[in-house]
């Protein structure tokens, strides 16, 4: 569907400095608003700003969910102008400290009630923080309940990654920029076979637990496509048995139709036999060569783990 109105938002410290990224490359025609108690994670310009609590000249939630949540339902005016024709909402957020645990998942309930489709994205703290993890896992089960896709990315894996490629894990894992484009691209711009908001909603409208993939590789190695998008850093991840499945392939000006075709076997062959699969293509001039595929899983057995990194 074109036009498709789509949000980034970033919520709290990490949540912010990822939602920018993401949104310097899906670009164009897609809003960005930034939710922090802190005001130094503001500098991007034409983003849409909340400040929570600047009452309270306070530099953060001080690893406080409970005023982050209070904070942010102060703002529910705010965000009912800005949340009214959005129709797909991707969130971004780090928990263990208290906006982001305690904002998001009320932003996220706030999105829902507006009518949105609400994907979240959540990265849980390093495991000697024991503190932070025991908070983070409340705001997890309360974000989960009020997105339609969560994901957690593990802070230890993306900052040994991260390690690995000489990079700062602050700025997140090319992954999550990857991901957002894709996701972006999908619904706003025609494709060979065009998807839409719907096809979205009647796949994560499939009860159970849903997941989230990206993977890029050569357009004649399927097997080797599957393999990247579910490598190494997606630790536990699995599609088995899965009941519903979204998937959009992107691919340079030579994609055939075979291609597409294989590379849709091998995303599917372990889901449910009668699993709903809604498929897309489309060609894109940037990439050469190269294939790119996300797919949004859902109706997977609630034992499945949707961890990420
Ligand atoms: N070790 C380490 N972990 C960090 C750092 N910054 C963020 N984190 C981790 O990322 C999680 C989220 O952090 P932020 O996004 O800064 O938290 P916030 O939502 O802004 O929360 P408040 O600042 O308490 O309002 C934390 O719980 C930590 O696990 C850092 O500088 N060092
Ligand atoms: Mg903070």
């Amino acid at each position: 569907m074109e036009g498709a109105q789509i949000l980034i938002a970033g919520i709290g410290g990490v949540g912010c400095a990822w939602a920018q990224r993401a949104h310097l490359r899906a670009g164009q025609g897609i809003d960005l608003v930034l939710v922090d108690s802190d005001e130094t994670s503001f500098d991007y310009e034409g983003a849409h700003v909340i400040r929570l609590g600047r009452d309270l000249d306070s530099a953060g939630c001080a690893a406080l969910p409970p005023l982050g949540e209070q904070r942010m339902r102060q703002a529910s005016n705010v965000n009912r102008q800005l949340l009214e024709d959005v129709e797909l909402v991707i969130l971004l957020t780090g928990l263990g400290g208290g906006t982001g645990t305690g904002a998001g998942p009320e932003f996220a309930r706030q999105a829902r009630l507006s009518g949105a489709i609400v994907i979240s994205i959540a990265a849980m703290p390093f495991g000697a923080q024991e503190t932070r993890s025991k908070v983070s896992k409340e705001g997890l089960t309360r974000l989960e309940a009020n997105s339609d896709v969560c994901v957690r990315l593990e802070l230890d894996r993306l900052a040994w990654q991260a390690r690995e490629r000489g990079t700062d894990w602050r700025l997140g894992a090319l992954w999550i920029e990857e991901f957002v484009d894709g996701l972006v691209r999908t619904l706003m711009r025609l494709g060979l076979i065009n998807l839409d908001m719907m096809d979205l909603k009647t796949i994560v409208g499939h009860p159970g637990g849903s997941t989230l993939l990206v993977g890029q590789g050569s357009p004649d190695d399927a097997v080797g496509l599957l393999n990247n998008a579910m490598n190494a850093p997606l630790a536990d991840l699995s599609m088995d048995g899965a009941k519903a499945c979204l998937l959009q392939i992107e691919g340079g000006p030579g994609m055939t139709v075979g291609q597409v075709g294989k590379i849709a076997d091998a995303f599917t062959a372990h889901m449910d036999q009668d699993a709903q699969v809604i498929l897309g293509a489309r060609v894109s001039d940037d990439l050469q060569g190269s294939i790119r595929v996300v797919a949004v899983v859902s109706g997977l057995s609630e034992t499945t783990n949707s961890s990420l990194f």
